[in-house]
C-alpha cells in the first residue's frame, strides 16, 4: 500500500515522529467516561454465549411479539435470526420515541444553498404516514419492491420509512447513477414503483434528476406503472416537464389530500426483508443484497450505540449517502432507533467553499462526526487552517469504506479531533448490514491503520488461498472470511440463491454439508491480523475496485467499454490514487479500421457514465496495440495493475507474448 505524501513542512516531521514512537492511542478519558459501553466482559459474554447473546441487541427494538429462537442454523447458509418475532422498522425508528421526544429534531437537513429543515420526530412521523398513505394510493402493496432514486434530501429517508411502515421493501439507488443503472435495477428487483425528484444542487448548480427517471423508463423492461415526483423547491423547476401519458405523479398533490392520514404499521415477521440494496460483484450484474427487518435493524441499532456511541441528546453526522449502505444504517436506521439527532447535507463539501463541513459542525454543534478515508485525505490535501477557523468539538468520530492509511488517521485525529476525540474505524460491507470489525471505543486502544478487534459475538479469521487458517502475528496476509453467521448478514442475492452460495460462501464451505461450523463467508478482502489480535484491511482481492469508497466491478466498468463500437477489447485496472484510493484506469484495443484519437477515448468515458455514472469515471483510457494474454486468451488484468501504478511486472510467463506488458509501459510513458 502507497503511503500519503505529507506537505514539506514541520508538521510532516512531527508526525512521522509521534508514529514512529506510538502504536497505540488510548481513549480520551473525557470519552471513556461516558461510553455506552464500558464493561470489558461483553466480550467473553457474546463468545461463550453465542448466539443467544445477540438477544441483548434485539431488545433495543420494539417488538410486537418477542422471537421464539435467537438463530435457527438449521439450513445453511440460509440463516434466520430472531425467529418467530414481528417488529416494524418504521416504528422503531420514529413511534416509540414520541412518548418521551417528539419535539426533538431526527434529521436536520441542511440544503446546499443554505436552506434548512429540522424534522422534529412528531413531524417525521406525521410525513411517513402521510408518505405511506400516498404509496397505497398508487396501489403499493406489502411486499411490492419500490424503487427510490433520491439524492440526499428528506424525501430520501420519508420514502425507505414510509415503504418499512406498510411492509413493502426499499431498493435505494444512489443519485450519482445513471438512467441505465437505474433501469438495471427495476428490472432486476422487477419493480413498477419509483420514487424521484425534479431535481438537486451540486456546486451551486441545479442538476435535472428527473431526467433520468424520464431515460430509465424508456430502458427498462419492467413496465413502471407510476413513478412518484418530489419538488425541491416549493415549486416544480420550469425546466422540467411533465406530459399527460408519463407515469409520473406529483408527490405533493396526492400529499394534499392525505393530511392527517394515520397508517398503521404492518406488522412484520423478523425474517420479512426491509431492502435491497445493490451492490458491485466480479461478474456486469450488479447483486441484489438482500437484508432481512429483525436481524438487520437490531445489528444497525446496537452497534449504533456502542460503536458509534449514540445518545439521544447527540447530535450526530455521517457525511455518506443515503443511498448507499453506509446512510441505510448509519445516517437512518441505527440513529434513528436510538432516537438520536442525525444531520444530512445535500452538497458537496466544497460548496460554497473548502470550509462547509466544518461551517455546519459549527452551526449543529455536531458531537459524533463519521467520513470515509476519501474526504479525510481531500480535507488534509485543503489543509488544517482551514478547520481551524471553525469552533466545533468532535466527541467520537468514524472512518468507513476503505483503509486509512496511519498519516491520514493521525491528521484526523490532530486537526479534526483536536487530540481529543476517540476514532473508530469500521470494517464492514453492503452485504454485512453493520460493523463486523471496529473496535467498542471506549475498551480498546486506537491502532492506526487498523480496524481493530471484532465486534462482540463476531468471529472474522484469514485463511490462505487453500481454506487454511493463518496464524495471528505470522505477518501473512490471506483471505478475509467470518466463520459464523450475525444478525446484520445478508439473506440472500434477490431472486438467486445460486449466486448467493457462489459468491460468499462456495470457496472456502463444504457446501453439501449441514453442520453450520462447514459454512464460511468470504468477504472478498486481503487482511492481515497482528499479534494483538488487531485486523488490518488491505483491500479487495477480487474483481472489485473502491474508488473513493464506492464500489465498482471491474467487469462492470469492462462491458460499459465494450459497448462502444471501436472497441475490440478492453480492460480495467485499479490504479493507487494518493486522494481516492483507487481509481480506474481502461486499458483497450480498438478494431480494425479505427484509428486511435480523442474522440473514441471520449465515447469510452461517455458510455461509462452513461452505463454507471459520473462517479465512475475513468482516471486514464489508454488506446494500446495488444493487451496481455495468456494462451487461453485470458486477460492478465494483474499485469496491466502492476503497469498502472508504475511497478515492477509480475510472472509473464503465461502471456502469448511476453513483450506485450513492455510494449505497453514504453506506448503510455510517452
Ligand atoms: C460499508 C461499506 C465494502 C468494502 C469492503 C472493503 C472496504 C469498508 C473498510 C474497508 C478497509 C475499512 N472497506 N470498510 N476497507 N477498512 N474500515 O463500505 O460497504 O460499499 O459494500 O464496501 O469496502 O474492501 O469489502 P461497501
Amino acid at each position: 500500500m502507497r503511503t500519503i505524501s505529507m506537505p514539506e513542512d514541520e508538521s510532516d516531521g512531527a508526525i512521522e515522529a509521534r508514529l514512529a514512537e506510538q502504536e497505540y492511542f488510548r481513549p480520551p478519558t473525557r470519552f471513556v467516561g461516558q461510553a455506552n459501553e464500558t464493561d470489558p466482559a461483553v466480550y467473553d459474554r457474546f463468545e461463550e454465549n453465542y448466539p443467544e447473546a445477540y438477544a441483548e441487541w434485539a431488545d433495543l427494538l420494539e417488538w410486537d411479539s418477542r422471537w421464539d429462537t435467537v438463530l435457527d442454523d438449521s439450513n445453511p447458509p440460509f440463516y434466520e435470526w430472531f425467529k418467530g418475532g414481528t417488529l416494524n422498522a418504521s416504528v422503531n425508528a420514529i413511534d416509540r420515541h414520541l412518548p418521551e421526544r417528539k419535539d426533538q429534531t431526527a434529521l436536520l437537513w441542511e440544503g446546499e444553498p443554505g436552506d434548512t429543515e429540522r424534522i422534529a420526530y412528531q413531524d417525521l412521523y406525521r410525513r411517513v404516514n402521510e408518505m405511506a398513505a400516498v404509496y397505497q394510493e398508487v396501489g403499493v402493496r406489502e411486499d411490492d419492491i419500490v424503487t427510490l432514486h433520491l439524492p440526499m434530501v428528506p424525501a430520501l429517508p420519508i420514502s425507505m420509512l414510509s415503504a418499512a411502515r406498510i411492509g413493502a421493501p426499499h431498493s435505494a439507488v444512489f443519485g450519482g447513477f445513471s438512467a441505465q443503472a437505474l433501469a438495471d435495477r427495476i428490472d432486476d428487483a422487477d419493480s413498477d414503483v419509483v420514487v424521484t425528484i425534479d431535481g438537486y444542487y451540486r456546486r451551486g448548480e441545479f442538476l435535472d434528476h428527473k431526467a433520468k427517471a424520464d431515460e430509465a423508463l424508456e430502458l427498462a423492461e419492467t413496465d413502471v406503472e407510476t413513478v412518484l415526483l418530489f419538488k425541491r423547491e416549493d415549486e416544480l423547476h420550469p425546466d422540467v416537464e411533465i406530459t399527460s401519458d408519463d407515469p409520473y405523479v406529483l408527490v405533493d398533490e396526492v400529499l394534499e389530500q392525505k393530511q392527517g392520514a394515520r397508517v398503521d404499521p404492518v406488522e412484520r415477521d423478523a425474517e420479512d426483508p426491509l431492502f435491497l440494496m445493490y451492490t458491485s460483484g466480479t461478474t456486469g450484474q450488479p447483486k441484489g443484497t438482500q437484508h432481512r427487518t429483525g436481524g438487520y435493524l437490531a445489528h444497525a441499532t446496537a452497534t449504533s450505540k456502542y460503536v458509534l456511541d449514540i445518545e439521544p441528546e447527540d447530535t450526530y453526522w455521517c457525511s455518506a449517502d443515503i443511498g448507499w449502505i453506509t446512510g441505510h444504517s448509519y445516517i437512518v436506521y441505527g440513529p434513528l432507533s436510538l432516537g438520536t439527532t442525525s444531520v444530512m447535507y445535500e452538497g458537496a463539501p466544497d460548496a460554497p467553499d473548502k470550509g462547509r463541513i466544518w461551517e455546519i459542525a459549527e452551526k449543529y454543534d455536531v458531537d459524533i462526526f463519521h467520513t470515509s478515508p476519501t474526504a479525510v485525505r481531500m480535507f488534509m490535501e485543503w489543509g488544517e487552517e482551514i478547520p481551524a477557523q471553525y469552533d466545533f468539538d468532535f466527541r467520537h468520530m468514524t472512518t468507513v469504506g476503505e483503509p486509512i492509511q496511519p498519516e491520514a488517521w493521525l491528521w484526523y485525529y490532530e486537526h479534526i479531533g483536536g487530540g481529543d476525540a476517540v476514532i473508530v474505524d469500521t470494517w464492514w460491507q453492503t452485504e454485512t448490514g453493520g460493523h463486523l470489525i471496529t473496535n467498542l471505543p471506549a475498551l480498546k486502544d486506537m491502532k492506526p491503520g487498523s480496524a481493530g478487534h471484532p465486534v462482540p459475538g463476531i468471529k472474522p479469521a484469514v485463511y490462505d488461498d487453500q481454506g487454511h487458517p493463518i496464524e495471528k502475528g505470522s505477518a501473512r496476509a490471506g483471505n478475509l472470511v467470518i466463520e459464523r453467521p450475525w444478525p446484520g448478514m445478508l439473506q440472500t442475492v434477490y431472486g438467486n440463491d445460486e449466486r448467493f452460495i457462489d459468491e460468499y460462501w462456495r470457496e472456502f464451505s463444504e457446501t453439501d454439508s449441514d453442520d453450520p461450523a462447514d459454512w464460511v463467508y468470504k468477504a472478498g478482502d486481503g487482511a492481515v491480523q497482528a499479534d494483538d489480535g488487531y485486523f488490518r484491511i488491505l483491500g479487495r482481492l477480487d474483481d472489485v475496485m473502491n474508488v473513493a469508497g464506492h464500489r465498482l466491478g471491474t467487469m462492470e466498468l469492462e462491458s460499459a467499454v465494450a459497448e462502444v463500437e471501436a472497441v475490440a477489447n478492453a480492460a480495467v485496472a485499479g490504479r493507487e490514487d494518493p486522494q481516492k484510493g483507487t481509481v480506474p484506469d481502461v486499458y483497450v484495443t480498438l478494431r480494425d479500421g479505427y484509428e486511435e484519437s480523442e474522440a473514441v477515448r471520449a465515447e469510452i468515458v461517455a458510455s461509462i457514465e452513461d452505463q454507471i455514472g459520473k462517479f465512475a469515471r475513468p482516471a486514464n483510457v489508454w488506446l494500446v496495440e495488444e493487451l496481455p494474454q495468456t494462451r487461453s486468451g485470458k486477460i492478465m488484468r494483474r499485469l496491466l495493475e502492476d503497469i498502472s501504478n508504475d511497478e515492477e511486472l509480475g510472472n509473464t510467463t503465461t502471456l502469448r507474448d511476453p513483450s506485450v506488458p513492455e510494449r505497453i509501459r514504453e506506448h503510455i510513458d510517452h
